[in-house]
Parts: structure tokens; C-alpha cells; sequence
């Protein structure tokens, strides 16, 4: 393939969105028409996932194509740089595309591009990385509104819901979607580009437009499931019950109709994304590339949203760990694999997009890769998950019908069937026609792990540590509240 009959590459990603919060996966209330018929047009992956379900570990494995074990971070380790190894961005730059970024990167240092030839920054004020202000800050000051998207008295970690106060412009969603159209306007016409639009939201905070909001004010909105493993609270593992007592979320034994507020918010903010990547979709077809555009979508994890009790991410349970992934392939590509409307239910990662995409374009997968190419046939049998290092660690393994999932304080195994349980709600692993199951999972998950997880490991054994008492302690952390630097 020469250079100018390469396709476009429109990357998008999104932070903290489910893969089953989507019509593709069926949820009665979410409104995505967009992905929806993005996925129509090509390829919905139902079974894609995030192998560390936070921001800064998953977002190195999309760039590099590379496990947690390989890049280095399965903590969230803020002050890392990235890891020696050509970014995606870097490939495509190296097969002669032109690489812009828009949005947020979250990489160490703040500045650094990673591969493209320019980013249009959106680092959500972590300021305490060294950064004074990012692009987004500055274009909000340039408004005249600096340092004022959070007067509502939100943080970027907590459930607690205010609609957007100030003009729509200002909006990260709407503000990503629009540069992102500029910069493709700007574009050299005579080289193939590779565009990454990576939006803040629906990360928190719960700031959605109020006509957003209004969208779904007389839908019925689905509550948090509970699963018959966690409705006692002194059988929880250790994680569960230290997290219920660090009083970090507000939202944590709220009243029913707060906890339905801030999925209705959260809801809402799904569908203003929806609707604003149509903006950039209009943009390619008004500019006359969209048939020449690969377009992808995914997220870096997921939220629980309440889940099992539990909010945010960092847990290998399906809200978490369970991304959204639609690729529709330029109109040309008429690979099998790549078929019009198909659903692939392969076990996919974050890593797999890198290579998929550049093979996609035609360009050589560097041998650092550790993912597979999901336009040919290639196929995982296990997929493994884990995050932390210390007592709140947990480890997963997902077979194609089952999921184990490993907390090494107390010993403390969870198993789901996730052909008829996707939700994780009946826990089989201490069933007696499933100790066949459990052991064959336990095997894959102990020749997965490394590092200082040795230490949970005897003569091929899972043996963990032992349980903890539950903490008497709280953080005072309040979500990393914000205040007001200019006033
Ligand atoms: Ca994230």
C-alpha cells in the first residue's frame, strides 16, 4: 500500500465508560445512537477488556500494545514515564502519517507528546504534576471563565451532581469534538492522518448540559446490582470493607434517589458524547475522507457506578474492567474479520487496538507488541487482570464462559459464569460442581502472575495473606475536592 492510499485513522477514547453501558450491549436505558451505528457499519467487540482497569496503566498499554508487566505500571503510578518502546502514535508517524492528539493523555511528564506531532492538551488540572495550565484551561480563560468549571462545588472523583454552568462552548465534550474538527480541517491533504480525540468524560465530575440531563428526567433509570456475595458486609473481602470505611465518596449509603440522580447524570453525559462525536463524524464526510477513515472507540476502563456497592474502578468486576470497543474499517476494507456489522465475541484487550489498527493501515506491528491483530484470525484462551500490589490487590482470569477473580488478603476467590451472570452476582466459587472449573482458572492465573505476587504463591498454590481486620480509619481525602484558584 503506497502512502496515499493508506486510510485515516480517527482513534477515540473516553474515560470511565462501561462496555455495557451501550444499546450494542443492550442496556434498556442508555441512548448511544451514534456508536450504535458506528458498530453497524463495522465490528462491536462484546467481550474487550481493560487488563488494569485505571487510567494511566491501560492508557500505556493502548499506546504501546503492551501488558501491564511489560510498561511497568499496574498502580497507577503518576510519576513513570512511558516506556522506552515506539508508541502507536510513533508507527503511524514512521509509516508517513501525519499524528495529532486532542484531550487527554495522561502520561509523565505532562508535555510529553508521545509519538505525536502535536497534542492540544486536556489534563483535568493536575496541576501537582507540575503543569500550570493545559490548552483546555487556557481556551476556558480565553473566555473569560478561568479556573470556574468547578464552582459547582464538584471534584473529579466523586457522584455528586450539578449541571454545567457555564456556556456549552466551554464544556470539555463539546470543546474536545470541535478542536478535534479543526484539526482535521487543518490537516495536510497530501499525507494519510491519524487523529486521537480522547475525551475527560464521563469521568466525574457529574457535570452534563442540562438539556442532556432534561433527556432523560422521565426515563426510568436502573438501580446498582447487588450480588448475593455482597449483601453481608462482614463477608466481603478486605478491600471492599476498607473502602466503606474511607468515607471517600459522598455518594457511598446515599438516599435511592441520589444514587438514581447520578446515573441519570452519568446517562446523560454518555449521550452528549454520543452526539458530539457526530460533529467530527460530519466533519470527515464533509470534508469528502470519511469512506477513507478507520474509525475506533473505546475507553480506558469502565464504572461501577454503585455496583456491588462499589463506585469508580480498579476492580475486575464487568463495569469495571469491561470496555466498550466498536472498529469500523475504512469503506474499502473488505477483510472478513473486519465484515460490516459483525459482533466478535474474541477476548480482547487494550493492547490488541495498536496492532490491529496499524495492520488495519497497512504498516508493520513492531516485535515489541504483545497484542494480536484483531483483523485476522487470531484468538486469546484466557485473558488476565490485575491492579495494585499491596492489600487491596486483586487479580482476574476470564476464560470464554468464566471469570475468576483473586483478592490475596483472606484468600479470597470469586467465580461468575458469565454466559448467564454477566453482572457477577452469584459467586460459584466455593460450589462443589465448580472446584474442576475453579482449580483449572487457579492454574492460568498463578502461571499469569509475577513480581512480589510470589509471595501469595506456595508450590503452585494460591495461599494469599491473611485476612485484615477491617480499618477503623477515614481518609479525609473528599474525592480530591476542588476549590477556586483565581478568585
Ligand atoms: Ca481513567
Amino acid at each position: 500500500m503506497s502512502s496515499s492510499d493508506r486510510p485515516n485513522l480517527l482513534l477515540i477514547c473516553t474515560d470511565h465508560w462501561p462496555g455495557l453501558l451501550t444499546r450494542m450491549a443492550g442496556h434498556p436505558v442508555v441512548m448511544t445512537p451514534t456508536l450504535s451505528q458506528l458498530a453497524n457499519n463495522g465490528v462491536w467487540y462484546s467481550n474487550a477488556y481493560t487488563a488494569c482497569p485505571s487510567c494511566i496503566p491501560a492508557r500505556r498499554s493502548l499506546m504501546t500494545g503492551v501488558t501491564a508487566r511489560t510498561h511497568g505500571d499496574r498502580v497507577f503510578n503518576q510519576h513513570l514515564e512511558m516506556p522506552s518502546l515506539p508508541t502507536m502514535a510513533q508507527c503511524f508517524r514512521n509509516g508517513g502519517y501525519q499524528t495529532y492528539a486532542v484531550g487527554k493523555l495522561h502520561v509523565y511528564p505532562q508535555r510529553n507528546r508521545i509519538g505525536f506531532d502535536d497534542v492540544i492538551l486536556n489534563e483535568e488540572g493536575r496541576h501537582h504534576l507540575g503543569m500550570l495550565g493545559d490548552d483546555y484551561e487556557q481556551y476556558i480563560a480565553d473566555a473569560g471563565y478561568a479556573g470556574q468549571e468547578f464552582l459547582g462545588g464538584q471534584c473529579s472523583n466523586d457522584y455528586n451532581v450539578c449541571p454545567w454552568q457555564l456556556p456549552d462552548h466551554c464544556h470539555s465534550t463539546n470543546w474536545t469534538a470541535q478542536q478535534m474538527c479543526r484539526v482535521i480541517h487543518r490537516r495536510d491533504p497530501g499525507r494519510p492522518a491519524m487523529w486521537y480525540m480522547s475525551f475527560q468524560m464521563p469521568h466525574p465530575p457529574l457535570w452534563p448540559l442540562q438539556a442532556y440531563l432534561d433527556m432523560y428526567a422521565n426515563v426510568s433509570i436502573d438501580p446498582p446490582i447487588i450480588g448475593d456475595w455482597a449483601g453481608n458486609p462482614e463477608k466481603l473481602p478486605y478491600m471492599f470493607r476498607a473502602y466503606f470505611m474511607d468515607g471517600r465518596h459522598s455518594i457511598q449509603n446515599a438516599p435511592t434517589h441520589e444514587i438514581e440522580l447520578a446515573r441519570r447524570a452519568f446517562y446523560a453525559t454518555l449521550t452528549h458524547i454520543d452526539h458530539q462525536i457526530r460533529l467530527v463524524i460530519g466533519t470527515l464526510r464533509e470534508e469528502g475522507i470519511l469512506d477513507q477513515t478507520i474509525i475506533a472507540f473505546t475507553s480506558d476502563h469502565g464504572d461501577m457506578l454503585g455496583d456491588h456497592g462499589w463506585w469508580a474502578k480498579t476492580v475486575m468486576y464487568e463495569m469495571s474492567a469491561n470496555v466498550p470497543l466498536v472498529i469500523m474499517p475504512a469503506k474499502n476494507d473488505q477483510r472478513e474479520w473486519l465484515r460490516t456489522g459483525r459482533i466478535d465475541d474474541r477476548l480482547v484487550e487494550l493492547r490488541d487496538i495498536m496492532p490491529t489498527l496499524l495492520d488495519m493501515a497497512g504498516l508493520d506491528i513492531p516485535s515489541h507488541v504483545e497484542g494480536m491483530s484483531l483483523a485476522q484470525e487470531n484468538e486469546r484462551e484466557y485473558l488476565y487482570g490485575e491492579h495494585w500490589e499491596n492489600e487491596h490487590a486483586s487479580r482476574m482470569i476470564r476464560s470464554a464462559e468464566y471469570k475468576l477473580i483473586y483478592y490475596p488478603v483472606g484468600n479470597h476467590f470469586q467465580l461468575f459464569d458469565m454466559k448467564t451472570d454477566r453482572r457477577e452476582t452469584k459467586n460459584l466459587a466455593d460450589h462443589p460442581k465448580y472446584m474442576d472449573i475453579r482449580a483449572k482458572l487457579t492454574k492460568q492465573l498463578v502461571k499469569n502472575m509475577y513480581g512480589n505476587d510470589g509471595r501469595w504463591i506456595n508450590n503452585g498454590q494460591l495461599i494469599g495473606e491473611p485476612d485484615r481486620p477491617t480499618p477503623n480509619s477515614s481518609s479525609r481525602h473528599f474525592g480530591g475536592q476542588r476549590g477556586i484558584r483565581f478568585v
